[in-house]
């Protein structure tokens, strides 16, 4: 028997009409030549009625571009499956209650940015007191014994105070992406952990705006956090994570929508 299709096109006015924006920059100056080259660009991509919105100066020599368009595909949403970081969350009090009754110690996480990479907003939304978004960091929990070692923190400097503070997890975050860099950073932490035998002992979790959990996982990371993570995201999926490993939670417990 076949799996019922779910076919979807892109929903601009009305369902079904296929019409998206995107935006993107070309290198020459803006000018009505400019236009025609984004136009002939989205021709190119197989994009019809194309429309140009906004095109703007970006810097010299480059024009920005917001574009209209008819994109003519469809793809069956019923043969998507892809892995999933769904946490069964409680709320800040029940679950630094279930911390002192189950765990009854402080759960240790030590968290960076990592390598080259000088953006910590990220790392310290999700570390800081503060928090982000209306959502404690984990440095505010009493149950948790946060540390934020900040930016451009070599791997092999995280794994050591990783160990040294004897963590339940590191929280790897990664935001400059250019040329790939936040992977070939990762897997040199996830080197790094193995030789410092953290790997399959301590949840290793990689954050940042182009992360998802299905990147995580193939760079050897146990889950993976993108845009939009709040801290009590990640303080659910550490504590589950330590109640599995001392075995008072079943060890691949599936929590809410968790995939299987
Ligand atoms: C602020 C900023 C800076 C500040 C950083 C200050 C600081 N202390 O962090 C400064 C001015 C220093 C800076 C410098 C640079 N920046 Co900058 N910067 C930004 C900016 C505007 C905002 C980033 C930010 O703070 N986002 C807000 C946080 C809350 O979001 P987030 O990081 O995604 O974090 C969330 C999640 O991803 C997740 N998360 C993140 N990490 C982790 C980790 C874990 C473990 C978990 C669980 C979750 C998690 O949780 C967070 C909360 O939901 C972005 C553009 C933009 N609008 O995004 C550019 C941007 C990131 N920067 C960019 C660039 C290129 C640079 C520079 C290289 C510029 C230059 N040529 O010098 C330098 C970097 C130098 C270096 N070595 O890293 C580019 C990166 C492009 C790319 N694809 O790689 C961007 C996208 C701008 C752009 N469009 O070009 N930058």
């Amino acid at each position: 028997m076949t799996a019922q299709r779910q076919l979807l096109r892109a929903y601009g006015d009305r369902r079904d009409d296929g019409i998206i924006q995107l935006s993107f920059t070309l290198p020459v100056p803006l000018s009505e030549k400019a236009k025609e080259a984004a136009s002939r660009f989205c021709a190119a991509l197989g994009l019809t009625d194309v429309k140009v919105a906004a095109a703007e100066r970006a810097a010299d020599e480059y024009t920005f571009f917001i574009v209209y368009a008819r994109a003519n595909v469809s793809i069956d949403y019923a043969a998507i499956s892809t892995p999933e970081l769904v946490i069964k969350k409680l709320g800040f009090d029940e679950l630094n209650a279930l911390i002192e009754e189950k765990i009854a110690r402080r759960v240790v996480v030590v968290g960076a940015c990592t390598g080259t990479d000088t953006h910590t907003v990220g790392i310290d939304a999700i570390l800081n007191m503060k928090g982000f978004s209306g959502d404690y960091g984990l440095e505010r929990y009493p149950w948790f014994d946060a540390h934020n070692l900040g930016s451009q923190v070599p791997n092999v400097e995280l794994v050591r105070i990783a160990k040294e503070k004897k963590a339940d997890a590191v929280l790897v975050s990664q935001v400059v992406t250019q040329r790939d860099v936040h992977k070939d950073n990762s897997r040199q932490f996830i080197e790094e952990a193995t030789k410092g035998g953290l790997k399959g002992q301590v949840a290793l979790l990689l954050g940042g705006p182009r992360v998802d959990h299905a990147l995580a996982l193939e760079l050897g990371f146990d889950a993976g956090f993108g845009p939009g993570t709040k801290p009590s995201d990640v303080a659910n999926y550490v504590v589950h994570r330590v109640l599995q490993k001392i075995g008072k939670e079943a060890r691949g417990a599936h929590f809410e929508g968790e995939p299987s």
